[in-house]
């Protein structure tokens, strides 16, 4: 007979999450995840997701490239003029520089950004055309629908080359991203922070390990109440991506 109060078998966050009101952990074991209630928000989180050989392929599929052998590289030491001349097999990966008082700084991190045609996206006063999709990032963009339930117009990709490179605090609350935007981020490669704090007072805060495989969906009011950031983490020397894929241009 089974035990129905025996919870040695029972799975549990690999984080602590608020107990305060409002903040609800339930397993989905349909995905192999757990569905995060916080207020004013939901988040879906799987820390394997995508099975290894899957995770393993696409972390290949994004670095591969005429120049340089991806599994050795130390992509921190190659300047900003080899990277724009380096041909990248799959993903047309580029610096993006922001104005910061009149000075011309690189962004933290490599981008590009796919999509439907006519899904342009802007931030940080950086406005990117879509370029077209490719079979991987179908591929992936497919199995996450599946789970998502809604389907994904474009993707953003993040590349941060090691620790140094970060994300600051914002909140994906763009007008052409909807009212209450449903937005699934894809990782592969070295594990990092994404810490997600309630806008009021900083004072409610999550961190999600985003691992090799880990999927994360944010929906609801989320990016109304909360924002989030990759913070920098000196002792990773190791490449992560991320993958945003969205809802460009189609309401809430
Ligand atoms: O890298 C991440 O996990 C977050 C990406 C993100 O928040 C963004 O691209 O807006």
């Amino acid at each position: 007979m089974v035990d129905l109060f025996d919870r040695s078998n029972a799975v549990s966050l690999p984080f602590p999450v608020l107990t305060d009101v409002g903040f609800r952990v339930a397993p989905n074991p349909e995905w192999n995840g757990f569905d995060i209630t916080v207020p004013h928000g939901q988040i879906f989180y799987a820390e394997n997701f995508f099975k290894r050989s899957v995770s393993d392929r696409t972390l290949e599929y994004l670095q591969e490239n005429d120049l340089i052998d991806w599994r050795t590289a130390n992509w921190r030491d190659i300047g900003h003029d080899a990277l724009d001349t380096m041909k990248f097999k799959n993903i047309l990966w580029k610096q993006d520089w922001i104005n910061f008082y009149g000075k011309r700084i690189a962004l933290p991190r490599l981008t590009s950004w796919y999509g439907d045609p006519g899904r342009a996206y802007s931030y940080s006063g950086i406005r990117s055309e879509p370029n077209p999709w490719n079979d991987g990032l179908l591929y992936l963009k497919s199995r996450i629908e599946q789970c998502a339930g809604v389907a994904f117009n474009s993707v953003l990709l993040n590349w941060y080359r090691d620790g140094n490179d970060h994300l600051n605090w914002h909140a994906d609350d763009e007008k052409e991203l909807g009212l209450n935007p449903i937005i699934a981020s894809a990782n592969f490669g070295a594990s990092r922070d994404f810490v997600v704090r309630s806008k009021s007072d900083h004072a409610q805060k999550i961190t999600f390990p985003l691992k090799h495989g880990t999927l994360l969906i944010m929906k609801g009011e989320l990016q109304h109440y909360w924002e989030h950031a990759v913070p920098k983490r000196k002792n990773v020397r190791q490449s992560r991506f991320n993958m945003t894929f969205r809802r460009i241009g189609l309401g809430s």
